[in-house]
């Protein structure tokens, strides 16, 4: 398991490099170009400057999250190559910087959705929180404006410039069927997947998030069926998944460490993280021990281990916790302690399996 960190960029992240290196264990940085609109090419230029900065700490950046996918390709319009060729340049500019993963999702209009980003919990914490029925009569207009307005940070896939024509993209997706998702996603792997290959790159869906339907949106990368489809639609070794046990989680149908098992050769980037699913549906983000969430962390890191993974792991998102004023789900602390607890189970796992082998 190589450990990561997601970071934001200079000035426009809180937390200095210098102490992401003393997280222990932590390699390298999760990074991305946050000022490159959805669809360009990312100039050779800033991701220099990224690896530059990283260079400095010895970090690496062998991890993009997220090179994201411009809604024309996900509608399937005409207009949709152009773009796709962009992607595949990007691609092959990271690929001669070192990027060895490139995480992105397929999620139509909006990323990673949640009701409240500090909702607190009983030990005076906040975290981000997901209210079922909020969810379902709140209008996307007031959620981007919770969201995307109520905060002093960029939220990653909330940019303003996605959300600008908002209502049209809603009537755009009007005739988008489910199985029209997924045709554009296989056009797009189709195109895509062989550049990745020639380049040593994974391209590694993120799950959607939460793993269901919103605003009657379609949503495709919920399930392990779907992910099964998804690994078949281009049956190459860069066609890979980010298995976000946070995002899959939060249906508790989903057993993550039965994923781990069936997918573990296309898994090169993993995202740990707990939940907390209430009766009601509701769920909120909790710190990653497994006693205080509904996800079996142990379980999961447990099947990792038991696959020999030697992918890269991050600890997806955490608590806001020590008074630390940091962008929702993004701050060091509790990150830190979640890594500190992912090592903990893998060095245990670990030892074990070598005193067995004396
Ligand atoms: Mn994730």
């Amino acid at each position: 398991m190589r450990m990561v960190f997601r970071w934001y960029g200079e000035g426009n992240d809180r937390i200095p490099l210098s102490h992401v290196k003393q997280i222990p264990g932590v390699e390298g940085i999760v990074w991305a170009l946050h000022d490159v609109e959805a669809g360009e090419e990312w100039p050779m230029e800033k991701i220099l400057k990224v690896k530059e900065q990283a260079d400095r700490y010895r970090l690496h950046i062998e991890v993009v999250e997220s090179v994201n996918v411009h809604e024309d390709i996900k509608l399937g319009l005409p207009t949709r190559d152009r773009y796709i060729e962009n992607y595949k340049r990007t691609i092959e500019k990271l690929a001669q910087v070192g990027v060895k993963v490139i995480c992105y999702n397929f999620m139509p209009v909006f990323d990673w959705t949640r009701t409240d980003l500090y909702k607190p919990l009983e030990d005076g914490s906040t975290a981000l929180f997901y209210e079922k029925e909020k969810a379902e009569t709140m209008s996307p207009e007031d959620l981007v404006d919770k969201i995307a307005g109520n905060s002093d940070f960029t939220m990653p896939g909330w940019e303003a410039a996605r959300l600008k024509h908002l209502s049209d993209l809603f009537q755009a997706y009007k005739n988008v069927s489910e199985e029209d998702l997924w045709n554009h996603l296989q056009y797009f792997l189709e195109e895509i997947i062989p550049v990745a290959e020639e380049n040593d790159i994974k391209m590694a869906i993120h799950p959607d998030d939460p793993p269901w339907s919103i605003f009657g949106l379609p949503r495709i990368i919920t399930n392990k069926e779907n992910i099964r489809r998804l690994l078949n639609l281009v049956d190459s070794p860069s066609n890979t998944v980010t298995l976000c046990s946070g995002s899959l989680g939060a249906n508790p149908n989903n057993n993550i460490a039965e994923m781990v098992n069936e997918f573990a050769d296309r898994i090169p980037f993993a995202h740990i993280r707990n939940v907390k699913i209430y009766e009601n549906g509701d769920f909120i983000e909790t710190s990653h021990r497994t006693a205080d969430g509904s996800v079996d962390i142990y379980r999961i890191v447990k099947a990792y281990h038991d696959n020999g993974f030697t992918g890269y792991a991050r600890p997806d998102h955490g608590r806001h916790i020590f008074d630390e004023e940091c962008r929702p789900g993004y701050g060091l602390y509790d990150r830190a302690l979640g890594i500190m607890y992912l090592w903990g189970i893998w060095d245990a796992l670990e030892r074990a399996k070598q005193e067995e082998e004396k």
